[in-house]
């Protein structure tokens, strides 16, 4: 079989421009924090297209994209998504989660409350994709976690390079979401992301990054 290659063309820096461009894009990166509360100020649809076509720029196993982004902003959706995360969480935060994983979670002040699932003008909810079905066969994906786990990095990126924020909440266990949302068989949840803008005078925990020496080791 005969498989088509192209020409791969990227643009190439000087060693200065290298330089600026890794160094501002680091600024600009390390600005971006996980915000829990949202404003409900609106975002144009087409903003999230752009965030949602970028991710998908990811890398994947054998080119499968094993991943769906649904897009929710129905305000009645976006209720019963509410209801049932707080459900899961409400146990969660009394009991199925160990006095160590409680403990390690103050400093964020989280609880079962998940309010930004309301307010947020667009919850994104990625499903991967455990396998495709084409013409009812079962055809693999692979590295499934991985790829659909770097697409949301780029979600993230691309979020916050376009001005507003989100936040990566795992309700546990998430099966919810595939009912909630009518998800097919071999969709499996995998985060829930409010976007949106923050709250007007949100606070962020003091919070610092690890140094480039805890992070980076060097084999020359
Ligand atoms: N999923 C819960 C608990 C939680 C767990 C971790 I690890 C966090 O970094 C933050 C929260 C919640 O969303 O509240």
């Amino acid at each position: 079989m005969e498989h088509k290659f192209i020409p791969y063309q990227q643009k190439e820096l000087t060693a200065d421009e290298q330089l600026k461009a890794s160094a501002d894009f680091y600024e600009q990166m390390d600005q971006r924090r996980s915000v829990r509360e949202f404003s409900d100020k609106p975002v144009d649809i087409r903003v999230i297209e752009n965030i949602i076509k970028t991710a998908s720029t990811a890398p994947s196993g054998a080119h499968k994209q094993p991943w769906t982004f649904c897009v929710v902003s129905s305000k009645e959706l976006k209720a019963k998504i509410r209801a049932a995360a707080e459900e899961e969480e409400k146990v969660n935060y009394s009991g199925r989660m160990s006095e160590r994983w409680l403990e390690d979670l103050e400093p964020f002040g989280t609880n079962w409350e998940k309010p930004f699932i309301d307010i947020a003008p667009y919850i994104i909810i990625v499903f991967k994709r455990a396998y495709e079905l084409i013409d009812g066969e079962k055809r693999n994906n692979y590295y499934v976690g991985e790829s659909v786990g770097i697409a949301c990095g780029m979600l993230i990126a691309a979020i916050h390079n376009a001005g507003l924020c989100t936040l990566t909440h795992t309700p546990s266990p998430m099966n919810f979401l595939a009912k909630v949302l009518n998800r097919p068989d071999n969709e499996r949840a995998f985060l829930l992301m409010p976007v949106g803008y923050p709250e007007t005078n949100t606070q962020v925990p003091d919070i610092k990054r690890k140094e480039l020496d805890e992070i980076m080791v060097v084999y020359k």
